[in-house]
Parts: structure tokens; C-alpha cells; sequence
């Protein structure tokens, strides 16, 4: 076992589980280069990625990624290295990701999003050694700021890089540079993803080469995807979602194309899909309204769209109806989480079933539960907490003890925080959480984080931050503030003041309110149902 893979900091599957997932062909004990390689030598000539003007082959790919990987191994960075990665929807993200683990260190996926202040929590629980980022030009020198400070503040740290976009070429060795791929064991850890989470601190999700790759490739057989499909990639690259479910990597695994869109919105989106005929795209239910509405619709040809996945948040039936009839396609509605499970609905599902559940699980191996408040399992049918073990869900949050007390049953299955129930055809239906997080056009945030970052304002008492409803985004941020003195506190100055600590953008407060008291549950928490006592608004 490796220093950093030790008790404390991750939790591995039980022997018994292990040789189980094996025994199953579920775990073949492929490594993600071994992955990696063997779909570029299948696909070898087909166009694995596009944006704009720019190309790559599967093989081309392949080399680029090699010789970051070689150049990487040069710079001395060994199988036991974190490597904090950053990028926008860009090629140079896959040759970094791709080099990163050609060198056997373990990247930790953070959003393009992210603040310094987010960075350098995530920096400090997975002691990484690195922080690589590509940016576009125009930013780089905001980038290498914000990079030398992580410098500074994290004693971790030893090395960064700042990468603009269009300029990894760079990093282009002679072929007699090149070494060969780091070899690790394929139950290690192969890389950390964020999850959304309900403590102040982020939570990182260790998954393996084995388990991970499995629930790809199923995703890809499950989403039907083939050397013909193209699919358009426009949610954040270093999400679970965008990468596993089917994503890229299951698109990559099929030999697909991925097209790589600069924003989600229509205006771009729909002349890509008309140019390139894109056959599948994955959204959050917030773009899908957006899609939806949009006056493009009518200019542009939509045909060649055969599958849409929606998940990442609840997707309202009327919505998804709505979507089916406009748009003429399948839609695959998903329920997944970085932490592992992910179910979808079938292609040939009836529309009843795609419109108005969330699918059902990968894997027959994945056990669901659905739990009462003092943790019995219910029938079939019953409403409760959603909990799960399997093959490629995680058995513990990397380095965060205490945390994985609250968040695994003894018997160590996950509990996802979600409410839900298992209908008579086998599918999930989700119907609420209890977890304290909002969920804003998919995207997670902690509302005890932006409270703890609150608190520290000079005229802020006490603050509690609820997730309010949005017809578009399903939820947005609010805050309820206590003054210490009847202050005057605006939205602006709250946003500028976290703005100032270097928190991502996503989670500036959405709207503002002023209150005299809280409500107390019976044990002391604020009781965010309550209604607050509004003496103004803002
Ligand atoms: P994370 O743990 O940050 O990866 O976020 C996963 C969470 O997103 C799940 O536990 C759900 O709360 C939510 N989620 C994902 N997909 C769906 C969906 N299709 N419907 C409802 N909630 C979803
Ligand atoms: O929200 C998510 O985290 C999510 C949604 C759909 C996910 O991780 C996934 C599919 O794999």
C-alpha cells in the first residue's frame, strides 16, 4: 500500500467484494493508459475530439498524451503525486489528463470554476504536488497569480503550470524523449473527483482504475454508442457526469467523436449540431429548458439528434414531455453521483417510464436500499432515503474520517442524501433529499460553506443559506442575514465580500434578506423550513 493510499485516507473495497467484481468480469484489471491505448489503437485514425479548427486522431491523441505523460515523468513526478488539474472544455484538457496519468500520478478534477479559496482547500486534503491549468491566453496571467499564491499557502505544493491554450504543442519531445507509461496496480486509486458537498470542506471521491472503468463501459453499451456517433460535450469537463455517463471517456471506449462546444447556450450549440450532426448531447434540466425555449429552434436542423441524457438534478415530467415532443428524440434521463451509482433509463423504454423515472441501475451487482429515518429498509414502492453499495461506488470520502462516519451505514453502504423509491418495473424515482445542499441547474453547493464564509463579516450576526425554488436553474441561493445592528448590507457588497476570499462564482448568493430572528429546531439548528421574519429586502 502506498503512503498516500493508507487506512486514513482511502477506504478499498473488502477482499471478499473484490474477488466478487472480479469473479463477475466486472473488474478486469485494466489501468485507465491500458484504457486509453488500446481505444487509440482500435480507433487509431478516427477523429477523437474537435473544437473549432482544431482535430485530433485517436492516435494523435495518444502521442500528444505520451509525450506530456514522458515530459511530466522528466520534471520528476512519481506514481504517488496529486496533481490539481483546471481547464475549460479545450483539447489541451484531455492531453493533460491523459499525460497526468501516462505518468502515474492521480489528477484531482476541479471544475474551471473554482476560486483560490476552493483550490486550496482541495490542495490541502489531497496534499497535492502539483497545479496544472490551461487557460485561455488572455488569462494567464490571472492564472499564474492565483497559482503562485497556492504556492505559497500550500507547503504541498511544489509545482505548478500554467498552460495557455493552443500552446501544448510546447511540449512536443523528440520521439527519443519519450519513456514509457508509468505501470500502477488497477485497484489504486486512479483519480479524485469533487463532490457537492453539505460540510464546509470539499469532499473528494477516490476511484479506481477498475471500478470506474467498468461503470464507462458499461454506460457506453447502455447509451448505445459506436464508432458513428457524435456527441456534443458542453457540460463542465472535469464533472462525473460529462465524463463517465456516457461522456467522453465512454465515447472514447466506443471510438466516437466528441465535439467540444465553448457554451451550452443554443446560439453555438444548435449551428454545431446542424454543421456536424450531432447524434447525443448530455444537459442539467436547466439547459434543457433553456434549449427548449430558445427562438433557434426553428433555424437551424436538429434531426441528426437521436439521444439526449438529462440529469444531475430532478427533471420535471411536464418538462421532459415537452422536450420529447419539440425535439424528436430519445431522452435518457440519469441519476448519478460522482461517488459511484449511476442508473439511466433504456433506450427502449416507453415514454411513461423515460419521462417520469430516473432508470435503473447499471449493474445488477449495485445494491440500492431505501431507508426510513431509523435506517430499516422499506418494500418496494416506499418513500426514503436512497443508499447503495457496488461495484463502482466508493466505500469512503479520500482523507476525511470523520466525514465517512456520517456519510457510509456500518455495513458500508453510501447514503446518498437523496429521498426517493424504487417503482414495480425495478426504476428509481427520486422525490427529495435530506441533505443540505442546493442544487442549482445541477451544480452543488454547500450552504453551511458560504454560512461559515458569512460569518466573518463585521456586520453579519448570524446567517443561514437556503436553497430557494427557480423555475429555471430548480433552486438558487439565498441568504438570510441577522445584523449586528439593523446595518444596512446589500446583494453587491455580500457577493463582493466573498468575491474577495476568492470563492468560485457559482456560489455568489442569488438574492438577499434581512431578518430579525430565526426559527430554532428543538435542538438549537436554525430550521431552515421556517419562514425567517423579513424586515427588508434587497
Ligand atoms: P455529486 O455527489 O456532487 O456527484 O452529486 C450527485 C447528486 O446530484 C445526487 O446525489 C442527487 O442529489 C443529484 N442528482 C443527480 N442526478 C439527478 C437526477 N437525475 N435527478 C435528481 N437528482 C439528481
Ligand atoms: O449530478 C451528478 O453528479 C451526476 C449526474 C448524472 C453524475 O455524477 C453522473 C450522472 O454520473
Amino acid at each position: 500500500m502506498k503512503c498516500n493510499e493508507s487506512a486514513l485516507s482511502f477506504v478499498p473495497y473488502s477482499q471478499s467484494r473484490a474477488s466478487f467484481y472480479r469473479k463477475k468480469g466486472y473488474w478486469i484489471g485494466e489501468t485507465f493508459i491500458d484504457f486509453f491505448k488500446n481505444c487509440c489503437n482500435k480507433y487509431g485514425d478516427n477523429i477523437a475530439l474537435i473544437h473549432q479548427n482544431r482535430k485530433l486522431t485517436y492516435k494523435q491523441l495518444f502521442t500528444h498524451a505520451a509525450r506530456y505523460g514522458s515530459y511530466l515523468i522528466g520534471q520528476g513526478i512519481t506514481e504517488d503525486d496529486f496533481i490539481v488539474v483546471q481547464s475549460p472544455n479545450r483539447i489541451e484538457h484531455f492531453i493533460v489528463m491523459f499525460g497526468i496519468l501516462y505518468s502515474g500520478a492521480k489528477p484531482v478534477f476541479c471544475l474551471d470554476g473554482l476560486g483560490e479559496y476552493e483550490l486550496s482547500n482541495v490542495i490541502s486534503i489531497s496534499q497535492a504536488r502539483c497545479y496544472i491549468r490551461t487557460v485561455n491566453k488572455d488569462d494567464q496571467e490571472v492564472a499564474q497569480k492565483i497559482a503562485d499564491r497556492l504556492k505559497q499557502n500550500n507547503s504541498s505544493l511544489k509545482y505548478i503550470e500554467i498552460i495557455p491554450i493552443s500552446e501544448i504543442d510546447a511540449f512536443n519531445l523528440p520521439e527519443s524523449d519519450l519513456v514509457p507509461a508509468r505501470r500502477v496496480s488497477p485497484d489504486t486509486i486512479a483519480f479524485l473527483l469533487l463532490s457537492g458537498g453539505t460540510t464546509g470542506v470539499p469532499k473528494l471521491i477516490p476511484r479506481t482504475h477498475d471500478d470506474y472503468l467498468y461503470s464507462v463501459r458499461e454506460s457506453a453499451k447502455i447509451c448505445d454508442l459506436n464508432e458513428k456517433s457524435k456527441l456534443l460535450l458542453v457540460l463542465p469537463i472535469a464533472h462525473n457526469f460529462p465524463m463517465s455517463s456516457p461522456g467522453f471517456l465512454g465515447a472514447f471506449y466506443a471510438g466516437s467523436c466528441v465535439y467540444l462546444a465553448d457554451t451550452a447556450s443554443p446560439d453555438v450549440c444548435f449551428p454545431m449540431i446542424e454543421k456536424y450532426k450531432i447524434s447525443q448531447v448530455s444537459l442539467v434540466p436547466s439547459l434543457l429548458m433553456l434549449w427548449l425555449d430558445s427562438v433557434f429552434y426553428d433555424r437551424f436542423d436538429l434531426t441528426s439528434l437521436r439521444v439526449i441524457q438529462v440529469g444531475g438534478a430532478k427533471l420535471l415530467p411536464e418538462i421532459a414531455k415537452q422536450f420529447v415532443d419539440k425535439f424528436n428524440i430519445v431522452l435518457q434521463q440519469v441519476y448519478g453521483m460522482a461517488e459511484g451509482l449511476v442508473n439511466y433509463t433504456r433506450l427502449d423504454d416507453v415514454l411513461e417510464t423515460t419521462i417520469t423515472t430516473q432508470g435503473k441501475k447499471i449493474s445488477i451487482d449495485d445494491e440500492i436500499l431505501i431507508i426510513n429515518e431509523d435506517g430499516y429498509p422499506l418494500g418496494q414502492g416506499e418513500t426514503g432515503q436512497i443508499i447503495t453499495k457496488g461495484p463502482y461506488t466508493i466505500n469512503g470520502y479520500y482523507n476525511l474520517p470523520n466525514v465517512n462516519k456520517v456519510s457510509f451505514t456500518d455495513d458500508g453502504y453510501y447514503k446518498t442524501g437523496d429521498v426517493g423509491y424504487i417503482d414495480s418495473n425495478g426504476n428509481i424515482v427520486v422525490t427529495g433529499r435530506l441533505k443540505d445542499i442546493i442544487n442549482k441547474g445541477g451544480e452543488k453547493i454547500s450552504p453551511s460553506e458560504i454560512e461559515s464564509l458569512l460569518i466573518d463579516h463585521p456586520s453579519i450576526k448570524d446567517v443561514s443559506v437556503v436553497g430557494e425554488p427557480d423555475k429555471i436553474l430548480g433552486e438558487k441561493i439565498k441568504v438570510y442575514i441577522i445584523t449586528h445592528q439593523a446595518e444596512k448590507l446589500t446583494l453587491q457588497e455580500l457577493r463582493k465580500y466573498l468575491l474577495n476570499k476568492h470563492v468560485a462564482w457559482q456560489k455568489l448568493p442569488d438574492k438577499l434578506e434581512i431578518v430579525k430572528t430565526f426559527e430554532y429546531t428543538l435542538i438549537g439548528k436554525v430550521n431552515k423550513r421556517a419562514k425567517a421574519y423579513p424586515i427588508s429586502e434587497s
